[in-house]
């Protein structure tokens, strides 16, 4: 049996949803991060050495980042299913889609995340106005011309048939909901196009997107 290590508003909700969309028997062990820090409970390092969300355990098996364990699933439970024929230029996408959701899309993301954070955190009033005019600088002249370098690109290929690997859903658009959605959650401009918006509204309308939310509880990002 499949058991998900699943955290509470994360990539975690993406494995959630594809295990519900190939129709497998699982179990979902639920941690929540700390409200603080945000960061994971301490046990889920005795699943895995990196301590972080999503893995899952398959009988013997660990199997973590969320990009392996998307082709593990596939390959071992899929019986060809969400994933193009081999050797097609469809096949070529969904692997390139597949990488670069956590591979390039997510690191700007981060950034962005990580850098505002700095610029509301509490320190001495003096130092307020240098490290934000630091936030703003490097805002403006790295993560802010990435988004929209990544973002525009995101948008211009979801124009040619709606989903990342060809003309039919696979578990490459699974894999690219997670930087999608926390794009259009944190607002600004990246995440907004029509393509990418149209493509939030059909994968949100899927009956096992819908089932899976309702396994993982509350997931912020929707908002
Ligand atoms: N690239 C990894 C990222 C894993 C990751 O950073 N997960 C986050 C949740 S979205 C996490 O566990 N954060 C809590 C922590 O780092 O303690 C993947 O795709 O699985």
């Amino acid at each position: 049996m499949i058991t998900l290590h699943h955290l509470n508003n994360s990539r975690s909700q993406r494995v959630l949803w594809l295990l519900e969309e190939l129709g497998l028997p699982y179990k979902v062990a639920y941690y929540k991060r700390n409200t603080l820090t945000m960061l994971a409970p301490p046990e889920l390092l005795a699943i895995h050495p990196l301590g972080k969300s999503p893995v899952i355990t398959d009988g013997e098996l660990t199997v973590a980042e969320s990009g392996a364990i998307v082709e593990y699933l596939v390959a071992r439970y899929g019986n060809g299913r969400l994933i193009p024929a081999a050797d097609t230029p469809e096949r070529l996408r969904y692997t390139y889609w597949l990488h670069y959701a956590e591979g390039s899309a997510m690191l700007p993301l981060l950034l962005k995340l990580i850098f505002g954070r700095v610029a509301t955190a509490p320190m001495p009033f003096f130092i307020k106005p240098i490290a934000r005019g630091i936030v703003a600088r490097v805002n403006q002249e790295f993560i802010d011309p990435q988004l929209k370098l990544h973002f525009g690109y995101i948008e211009s290929e979801l124009g040619k048939t709606g989903w990342f690997a060809g003309t039919e859903f696979t578990a490459a658009d699974v894999q690219m909901s997670f930087p999608l959605e926390a794009a259009a959650a944190r607002g600004g401009s990246a995440g907004a196009g029509p393509n990418i918006t149209a493509f939030l509204q059909r994968i949100h309308a899927r009956p096992a997107y819908q089932a899976a939310l309702k396994q993982g509880g509350a997931y912020e990002l929707l908002t």
